[in-house]
């Protein structure tokens, strides 16, 4: 029997449970990350903070390893599978707060680019903070983009980009929009881990959101900002 069986993830203390978790996570194991993610609950940990210390820290460390050349895709995937697993404990209870619904988001990721993790928790966190969101997945064209946001008439348009190589296709979505005479109707709000504020601007973004919680706040900021406009 491997060190690895014998090991009780309930018998750890929080640090040690968290450190098993980052190497759960990094090994893909899907069963025990929600094992772990239940445990740290039944303990009282705040959800967000099980989400971001707990599953983003074991996803920094997946990152940095793939860049490096030590993981490669397919272990890269068992990972992100584990952690969605992780996630989708989470996700009712981020969504619980009882806040009242503060505005509408259509979220998707640019044309080209599969990642949806961070889209994903985006999503989750927007909707814990009372938007209703509207999710259009991966992979997206500008015709998806422009389809969405008629349907659904949201305030706020996200999208996000994990390469360089797809991130300047949020810019040909913003030049559509200013080209059919749409874009002020939005607030367009941009993330992704290659990005940065200075891209935002350049690409005439609302805003450029460094994680989640910062999409929370600028969207809400946003959201009283059209509403004082509004009023005024
Ligand atoms: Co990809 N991948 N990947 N990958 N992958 C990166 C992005 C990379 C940085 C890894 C590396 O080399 N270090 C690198 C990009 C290099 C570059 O362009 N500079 C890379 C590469 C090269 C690739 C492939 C090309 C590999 C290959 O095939 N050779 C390929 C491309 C596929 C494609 O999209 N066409 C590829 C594939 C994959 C997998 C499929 C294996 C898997 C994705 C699974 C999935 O998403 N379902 C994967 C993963 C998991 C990663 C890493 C390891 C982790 C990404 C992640 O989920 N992070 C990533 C390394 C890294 O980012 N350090 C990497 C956790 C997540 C919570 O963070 O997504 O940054 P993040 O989201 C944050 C913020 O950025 C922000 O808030 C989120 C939450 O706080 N945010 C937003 C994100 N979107 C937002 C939108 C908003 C607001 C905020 O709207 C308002």
């Amino acid at each position: 029997m491997s060190d690895e069986e014998d090991i009780v993830l309930s018998e750890l203390n929080d640090d040690e449970l968290v450190e098993q978790m980052f190497d759960d996570l990094y090994d893909g194991l899907k069963e025990e990350i929600e094992e772990a993610v239940n445990i740290l609950l039944e303990r009282g940990w705040v959800p967000y903070d099980v989400l971001t210390k707990a599953l983003v820290g074991g996803m920094t460390i997946v990152g940095h390893d793939f860049r490096d050349g030590i993981l490669f895709v397919p272990e890269v995937l068992l990972a992100a599978n584990a952690m969605k697993g992780g996630m989708s404990i989470l996700k009712p209870l981020l969504a619980e707060t009882g806040a009242p619904r503060v505005g509408k988001m259509v979220i998707g990721t640019v044309k080209g680019d599969i990642h949806d993790i961070g889209k994903n928790l985006v999503a989750m966190m927007m909707e814990g903070a009372g938007f209703e969101v509207v999710d259009i997945g991966i992979n997206n064209p500008v015709e998806n983009y422009l389809e969405a946001l008629e349907n659904e008439q949201p305030d706020i348009l996200g999208m996000s980009a994990l390469l360089t190589t797809t991130m300047p296709y949020m810019k040909v979505v913003i030049d559509t929009l200013v080209e059919q005479g749409l874009r002020e109707e939005y607030t367009v709000l941009v993330g992704g881990a290659p990005l940065n504020e200075e891209f935002g601007k350049a690409i005439g973004a609302d805003g450029y959101c460094r994680d989640a919680a910062v999409a929370v706040e600028m969207a809400k900021d946003f959201m009283s900002r059209k509403h004082n406009q509004l009023a005024g």
